[in-house]
């Protein structure tokens, strides 16, 4: 098989760098291991930046998400038993949209299949290389027989665990990490909505994040330790931690139901440098993982992917390479300026093992900041929304 474009990973990343590419007649191949009904069931991110949602409005699969995702305008920290609001749209004119990662997945999915785009589920053991080469290759299993893509270039946007990154020669990239000592422990709830907007906590417990995904299902979080199991947490535990971090003076109450849905996620801070080896480019949490505090994991894989599909376009319509020759330099100034927003969110929300009274009190001081001074709101805001 030959194509332009071979794509690892059917993740936001693989997805819609396909759907960018048809938009500009511009074949490809998306190799995904899941099948469909696993990738459009995980329970990933929530948040969307306001350029991610225009992307995929601009790009028509945003219609779905336009009607039934939920602007939001302002996220509130909440510390020392009160809330302050940071008033995203006012103080930046953009705001966010809650939308669940995996609705996206689905009209992406959607979109690829309506427009004929190849797109192989359950395909085993992909095997990248000629990486250097003018024509990539993937080779892989499919139905018990094994088959081989021959591309001009391979895109791998296979998640942080995928084979893409890994087939890079390790003298050819540099990896920075960062591993917290502590993990989420994420719940999808049947209840109503506690809040209007999301709700970040601070606590001399542990961080906790009230989030939302429908008016009827809630989405919540609290730090928990990375090695713990999710049944020593039974119900009525959880509620009790949850009530706890995110008591406020005022009396506000968090709505219960039942937990349909629950798991614990690692906390990692990753990027490797670059994100190219001679013709594969890496895009998304295949280049770069941040701690989800800053909601920023899926919106940087939009951004990647929205450079790489400009320098490809490029590429196949003029035979300009000044575009792929960018396409790392570039992602990775935005990649950076999120690692740094999501550990400092990190940083400033989270009980850290080894925490004196006096750290915590430094958080506590620069929570104030944050809210009392409207140029670090500003600071804030702005990353938050991108
Ligand atoms: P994905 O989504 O991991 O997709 C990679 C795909 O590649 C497939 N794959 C392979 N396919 C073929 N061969 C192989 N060898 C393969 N190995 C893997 C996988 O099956 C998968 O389908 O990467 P992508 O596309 O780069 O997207 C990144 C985002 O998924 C991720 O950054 C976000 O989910 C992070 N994140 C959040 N990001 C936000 O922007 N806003 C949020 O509110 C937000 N909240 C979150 C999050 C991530 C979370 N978890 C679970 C880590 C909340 C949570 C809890
Ligand atoms: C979510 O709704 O899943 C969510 C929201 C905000 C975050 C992370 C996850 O920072």
């Amino acid at each position: 098989m030959k194509t332009p474009v071979a794509i690892v990973g059917a993740g936001p990343a693989g997805l819609l760098l396909s759907h960018l590419l048809h938009l500009e007649g511009i074949d490809s191949v998306v190799l995904e291991s899941r099948t469909r009904e696993e990738i459009e069931a995980t329970i990933r991110a929530g948040v969307l930046e306001q350029g991610t949602v225009d992307l995929l409005a601009q790009s028509g699969v945003g219609e779905r998400m336009k009607r039934e995702g939920f602007v939001h305008e302002g996220i509130v920290l909440r510390f020392a038993g009160a809330s302050h609001r940071i008033a995203l749209t006012e103080l930046t004119g953009r705001s966010i949209m809650v939308y669940a990662q995996h609705e996206v997945i689905k009209d992406l999915v959607k979109a690829r299949l309506d427009a004929n785009g190849k797109l192989f589920f359950g395909v085993k053991d992909a095997a990248l290389y000629d990486l250097d080469s003018p024509s990539p290759k993937v080779r892989f299993h499919r139905e018990e027989s094994v088959e081989e893509i021959e591309a001009q270039f391979v895109a791998g946007c296979d998640g942080f665990h995928g084979v893409s990154r890994p087939s890079i020669p390790s003298r050819h990239r540099q990896e920075f990490t960062r591993t917290y000592p502590f993990g989420w422990f994420g719940i999808l709830v049947e209840a109503p909505p506690s809040t209007a907007e999301l709700i970040y906590a601070h606590h001399e417990r542990g961080f906790a994040l009230v989030s939302t995904r429908s008016p009827q299902i809630q989405r919540l979080y609290f730090q928990c330790d990375p090695e713990d199991d999710v049944k020593s947490w039974p119900d009525a535990r959880i509620w009790e931690e949850l009530h706890t971090r995110l008591a406020t003076r005022d009396g506000w109450t968090l709505a219960e139901g039942r937990i349909f849905q629950r798991g614990i996620i690692a906390m990692r801070s990753f990027v490797v440098e670059p994100m190219r080896f001679g013709r594969v480019f890496l895009a998304g949490d295949a280049a770069h993982i941040v701690p989800p505090t800053g909601a920023k994991g899926l919106n940087l894989a939009v951004n990647d992917v929205r450079v790489l599909a400009r320098a490809l376009v490029d590429y196949f319509k003029t035979g300009a390479e000044e575009g792929l020759k960018a396409y790392s330099a570039t992602a990775l100034r935005r990649v950076w300026r999120a690692e740094h927003f999501s550990w400092w969110m990190t940083s400033m929300l989270h009980r850290f093992h080894d925490d004196t009274p006096f750290h915590h009190r430094l958080q506590l001081a620069e929570l104030d900041y944050v809210v009392s001074s409207r140029a670090k709101a500003i600071t804030l805001a702005e990353s938050y929304v991108g």
